[in-house]
C-alpha cells in the first residue's frame, strides 16, 4: 500500500509550519537553520509530535469500536497528554500509566504541566513507580484489562505510540510534507535533526525520505542514553513502516544514524548543554524548547554546525517536536 492508502484521521491544523532561524544561524556561524514546527501543528493541547502519529492510529481505534484509550508514559509525558486530548476530541476516554521514568525532585512534578494538562481534559491518570523503559509494560497491559473488567473496550497505545504497527507513519508522512514545503519555499533541507527516545518519528521519517529522489541525512539525536536499545528500535521501526508504505527496497543500515554524547546520562535529567540550548533558542528567537528532549537534539545541532560536521553550505532542518508543557516541573533550573 501506499502512504497515500492509509486512512488519516485529521488532528492537525494541516502542513506545520517551516521557517529559517536567523540569528541562530548567524550566532553560531555556520550551516543555515530551520525550523519546522511540531509544537505548533495543532489545537489539541498544544499538539505535538504524537498528534501527527496518532492522525494514522485513530482509524485503527474507532473501527475496533473502542470507548477508552490506554497510553503509557513517564510523570510529565508528552504522549499521554496528546492520546489524552485525543481521547476527548473523539468523545473516547483515557486511561493513562504514568511511570516513574524520572527521578526528579520537583515537588509539583506530578501536579503541574502535562500531568495537569491530562487530568483536567478528564483522563484517569495511575502513577506507577516503575523506572524508564521504552518497551512493553505490565501495567499497561493491566490497565487495558482493567478497562475490560469494567465493560469498557479498551484500545492500547505503547510508549511514544512507537510499537503500535502504525506508528511510524505520521512521521513518513511529514517526509514528504517537507519535500512539498521544499518546492515551494525554493530550499533542499540535506540534513534533518530530530530527538529520538521511542524511536517512531526518527523512524517514520527514514522509511519517508528514503522513497525520494534527493537523498539526505536524517540525524537522531539521542535522549535517554539508552543508546544500543533506542538503535535497535529505531531501526527495526524504520524497517517496518518502509514495509508498510511499499518502498521497495531494504532500508542500509548507514540510512539509520542515532548520535550520542548530548543525553547526559540519564533520560529526562538535562546537563548544562541543554540548559544552554534553551537559553540559546529562547533567548536569540523567541523559540521555546523543553529540558527533556529538545533541549537534548538543539545542543546536538549546536554542536554539529558550530564544528563544521554539519558543512556549512547546509540547510539544516531541526524538528521541533513539542514538549513544553513539562517545563513547568523544572523551574528550578531558570531562576538564575
Ligand atoms: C518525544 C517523545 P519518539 O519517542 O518518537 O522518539 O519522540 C521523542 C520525543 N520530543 C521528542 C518530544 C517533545 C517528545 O515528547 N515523548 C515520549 C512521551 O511519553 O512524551 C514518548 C516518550
Amino acid at each position: 500500500m501506499a502512504l497515500s492508502d492509509f486512512p488519516r484521521h485529521p488532528l492537525t491544523f494541516g502542513p506545520s509550519p517551516v521557517h529559517p532561524l536567523p540569528r541562530l544561524s548567524e550566532h553560531l556561524g555556520g550551516a543555515r537553520i530551520w525550523m519546522k514546527r511540531e509544537d505548533c501543528n495543532s489545537g489539541l493541547a498544544f499538539g505535538g509530535n504524537k498528534v501527527r502519529k496518532l492522525e494514522y492510529i485513530v482509524p485503527d481505534a474507532i473501527a475496533s469500536g473502542a470507548d477508552t484509550l490506554v497510553s503509557i508514559g513517564g510523570v510529565q509525558s508528552n504522549h499521554t497528554r496528546q492520546v489524552a486530548a485525543v481521547a476527548a476530541h473523539l468523545g473516547m476516554k483515557a486511561v493513562l500509566v504514568q511511570e516513574a521514568w524520572v527521578d526528579w525532585p520537583d515537588s509539583v512534578n506530578d501536579r503541574v504541566g502535562n500531568i495537569m494538562l491530562s487530568r483536567i481534559m478528564g483522563a484517569e491518570v495511575r502513577l506507577d513507580p516503575s523506572g524508564f523503559d521504552i518497551g512493553i509494560r505490565d501495567s499497561w497491559q493491566q490497565a487495558l484489562e482493567d478497562v475490560e473488567a469494567r465493560g469498557g473496550r479498551p484500545y492500547g497505545i505503547p510508549a511514544g505510540a512507537s510499537e503500535h504497527p502504525l506508528g511510524g507513519l505520521g512521521f513518513a508522512n511529514w517526509a514528504y510534507e517537507v519535500e512539498q514545503q521544499e518546492a515551494e519555499l525554493g530550499v533542499f533541507f540535506d540534513t534533518i535533526v530530530v530527538c529520538t527516545v521511542t524511536g517512531s518519528t526518527h523512524a517514520g521519517m527514514i522509511a519517508g525520505f528514503a522513497g525520494q529522489e534527493r537523498p539526505r541525512r536524517v540525524l537522531g539525536i539521542d535522549a535517554s542514553a539508552t543508546l544500543d536499545k533506542t538503535r535497535e528500535q529505531v531501526g527495526r521501526i524504520a524497517r517496518h513502516t518502509a514495509a508498510l508504505i511499499d518502498l521497495g527496497r531494504e532500508l542500509r543500515e548507514d540510512e539509520i544514524t542515532v548520535l550520542e554524547g548530548w543525553a547526559g546520562d540519564y533520560y529526562g535529567i538535562p546537563v548544562d548543554s541543554t540548559l544552554d540550548a534553551i537559553r540559546l533558542t529562547g533567548s536569540l528567537e523567541g523559540v521555546i524548547l523543553d529540558p527533556v528532549y529538545e533541549g537534548k537534539s538543539m545542543a546536538g545541532l549546536i554542536d554539529l554546525v558550530a564544528s563544521g560536521e554539519i558543512p556549512r553550505t547546509s540547510n539544516v532542518l531541526y524538528a521541533h517536536l513539542g514538549g513544553q508543557p513539562a517545563l513547568n516541573a523544572y523551574s528550578a533550573l531558570f531562576r538564575s
